[in-house]
């Protein structure tokens, strides 16, 4: 089997992509790109959409990290990304969707937002990244990516301190999946590989890791994802994380 991963470094759902091939046993070459120039990347490699991760998987382009689950699922059924019991599996299949519509931007927008207020972060989240460019050259010229991010992911004030306000309500979910046994369970699913990228990166933020740290969700990012690069200083406004404060 030959497997191509484009990635953007630091991505959540690009760390989906890659947990979910390494379940499978499957070895695959990894496309780091820049955001924003990976949207005209990821086309010209023959992808319909722009965004990542995208899987060349055998010369078939898969692309998202919930299609590429359901495919790999397909190709190679064990170990099972899906409970074989029909509602085991429609309660995994709705966390996984949870985890990527509604969880998925709001750590998405929070780090664009915060990179945008202290782009000295940047270079943390190139760890181990190969671009071509020496990360820390990349880390210095990236302020246009990152106002571009930003405005492509909609990551305004006024949506982030929503994403914080909105916060709180996403970790007591994300507990009570663990308390349910739908995810956090000792073999893995595909919910439980959506979901904790996004906890990972939410912990990368001392805006954040503190209030959250000693939750299950935390733990469950952790466990599955202990290298997630990638550290934000203490940067967002305190009216931002004022809800979170009370929630966490
Ligand atoms: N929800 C989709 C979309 C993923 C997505 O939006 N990926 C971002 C990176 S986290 C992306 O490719 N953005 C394009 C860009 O920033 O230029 C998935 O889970 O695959």
């Amino acid at each position: 089997m030959k497997a191509r991963l484009f990635v953007i470094p630091g991505s959540h759902p690009s760390w989906t992509a890659r947990l979910l091939l390494e379940r499978k046993n499957i070895p695959y070459k990894r496309t780091d790109l820049v955001a924003v120039v990976s949207k005209t990347a990821v086309r010209l490699v023959g992808f319909p959409a722009a965004t990542v991760p995208a899987l060349l998987i055998d010369g078939e382009r898969v692309q998202g990290s919930i299609a590429i689950a359901r495919r790999l699922d397909e190709l190679i059924p064990e170990p099972a990304l899906f409970p074989t019991d029909p509602t085991a599996r429609a309660a995994v299949e709705e966390a996984e969707r949870w985890g990527e519509e509604i969880l998925q931007p709001m750590p998405r927008r929070i780090v664009w937002n915060l990179l945008k207020r202290n782009r000295s972060a940047t270079r943390s989240y190139l760890e181990g990244a190969r671009l071509g460019v020496p990360t820390g050259l990349a880390a210095a010229t990236a302020a246009p990516i990152i106002a571009l991010a930003a405005r492509f992911n909609k990551a305004t004030d006024e949506n982030v301190r929503a994403d914080f306000a909105a916060l709180g309500e996403a970790l007591d979910k994300i507990d009570r999946l663990i308390a349910d046994g739908v995810i956090g369970g000792a073999e893995p699913n595909a919910a439980d590989f959506q979901i904790a990228p996004s906890i990972a990166l939410l912990l990368t933020l001392d805006d954040i890791a503190p209030l959250a740290a000693d939750r299950p969700a935390a733990a469950l990012a952790r466990r599955l994802i202990p290298d997630f690069p990638g550290h934000m200083p203490a940067t967002a406004p305190a009216e931002f994380s004022a809800p979170l404060h009370g929630a966490a």
